[in-house]
């Protein structure tokens, strides 16, 4: 499949932040997502840390009236509610499934297990019940019916899935460029199967986030972020899933 015949492609650019406010730059990047979403247009964010994923599901839950689920691929819960007393890198998911139409139970958290999951992230994830499945589930169950799992969790209730990829969930042996390298991750052919199985039944957005190019070799992160990307993006167009996502859009009519 040749993308460039399937879809017009458009690099939006940056989102104008400021690094130094991260309130400010959540504002920034969930105005700048929400614009693109209500254009019709399926968003395909390139962080950036992981704080982004709180202001990105903002930006498109806040242009629709419908109920969005999460499939977040990490080696990180993420959920916990600040860091050193602010939100950041740690904290999207507490935050996210506190919209009034993103609830905690269509929360999946797959390869969870990193050396860096802290205890509040934990117990935050157990008392709102997202549903983990950590990268020893993911080798005992099987890569088919962790897709299968994934959809279900997310897609109960729901009417559209946000797609939000660490590349950290990758084992740190492929992807040297992040700022929390993880031994024991996926290899990257697992994610990317994982990654399709999950977008065949239509995402309303995606984000690709913890890639540094600065530590990167060879721009082999990139590469596999990438990949990542336009596997989804092939994946959606054969399934018959590309722009799907518009009839969640408030005000939406075609
Ligand atoms: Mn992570």
């Amino acid at each position: 499949m040749d993308l460039r015949e399937q879809m017009n492609l458009c690099d939006a650019g940056d989102v104008f932040v400021i690094p130094a406010n991260i309130e400010k730059t959540f504002d920034q990047i969930s105005r700048g997502v929400g614009h693109i979403f209500a254009s019709g247009a399926l968003p395909i964010v390139l962080g950036g840390d992981h704080s982004i994923g709180f202001a990105t599901v903002r930006g498109i839950a806040q242009n629709t009236d419908k109920k969005i689920g999460i499939i977040h691929f990490d080696r990180h819960a993420d959920i916990q509610e600040k860091d050193l007393d602010e939100r950041m890198h740690t904290t999207p998911w507490f935050h996210a499934t506190n919209l009034p139409n993103v609830q905690a139970k269509n929360l999946v958290q797959v390869g969870i297990g990193g050396w860096q999951v802290p205890r509040p992230a934990v117990k935050e994830a157990r008392k709102r019940g997202t549903t983990i499945l950590t990268m020893n589930d993911v080798t005992e169950l099987g890569l088919e019916k962790t897709a299968e799992i994934a959809l279900e969790t997310a897609w109960d209730g729901t009417d559209a899935v946000y797609l939000s990829f660490d590349i950290d969930a990758v084992d740190c042996g492929f992807v040297p460029g992040t700022g929390w390298p993880e031994p024991g991750g996926f290899l990257p052919r697992e994610i990317l199967y994982l990654l399709g199985a999950v977008a065949k039944e239509g995402i309303c957005g995606m984000e690709v986030v913890e890639v540094s190019p600065p530590y990167d070799c060879s721009e082999i992160t990139a590469l596999l972020a990438t990949r990542a990307i336009v596997d989804v993006l092939g994946t959606l167009v054969a399934h018959g899933k590309l722009g799907s996502h518009k009839s969640i859009i408030r005000g939406w009519d075609a």
